[in-house]
């Protein structure tokens, strides 16, 4: 099981978008074990977007992902970080396909609505900085023998 770190943003919040993005999660079986609601601070989205900074981009970014609160996720399945990322679609809203997230609910490039961990060792450090030890939840969904296969050693 991999645990994913995703970020409803700014204008996910602002537009009323919480609770749709967070059902196509819920939908396709991945589990939620952290959620909280935050603004973040200018220190946090510096560390957070840290290999972005000298980019073109970069003031701009930092100064959306503050400027209102945005609600932090923890997401758990197997491939959690692919799948969500599929889910999320391309980076621009302008190219997102339809189907995807930021394909269906937005055209802008920069206001994008969502974020997700690319690696990993991306969610690792993620999940470090937005969730404290003991703040992520283990518990067992009651549909988890029907989301997965969980016949064998290991689910699928
Ligand atoms: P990702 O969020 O799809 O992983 P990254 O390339 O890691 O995309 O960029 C991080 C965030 O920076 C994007 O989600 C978007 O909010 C913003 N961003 C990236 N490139 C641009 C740009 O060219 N113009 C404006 N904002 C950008
Ligand atoms: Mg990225």
């Amino acid at each position: 099981m991999e645990t994913t770190l995703i970020i409803l943003k700014p204008d996910a919040l602002q537009r009323g978008l919480m609770g749709r993005i967070i059902s196509r999660f819920e939908d396709k079986g991945l589990q939620v074990v952290g959620a909280k609601l935050m603004t973040i601070s200018q220190e946090l989205a510096g560390r957070h977007y840290e290999s972005h900074e000298g980019k073109p981009f970069y003031d701009g970014l930092v100064s959306f992902m503050t400027s209102s609160p945005v609600l932090v996720l923890a997401l758990r399945g197997i491939d959690a970080i692919t799948i969500s990322r599929g889910m999320m679609g391309a980076t621009f809203g302008s190219k997102a396909d339809p189907g995807t997230i930021r394909g269906d609910f937005g055209v802008s490039n920069s206001f994008n609505l969502i974020h997700g961990s690319d690696s990993p060792e991306a969610a690792e450090r993620e999940l470090g900085l937005f969730f404290a030890e003991g703040e992520l939840q283990e518990w067992t969904r009651a549909i988890e023998g029907w989301v997965y296969d969980c016949s064998g050693d290991t689910p699928e």
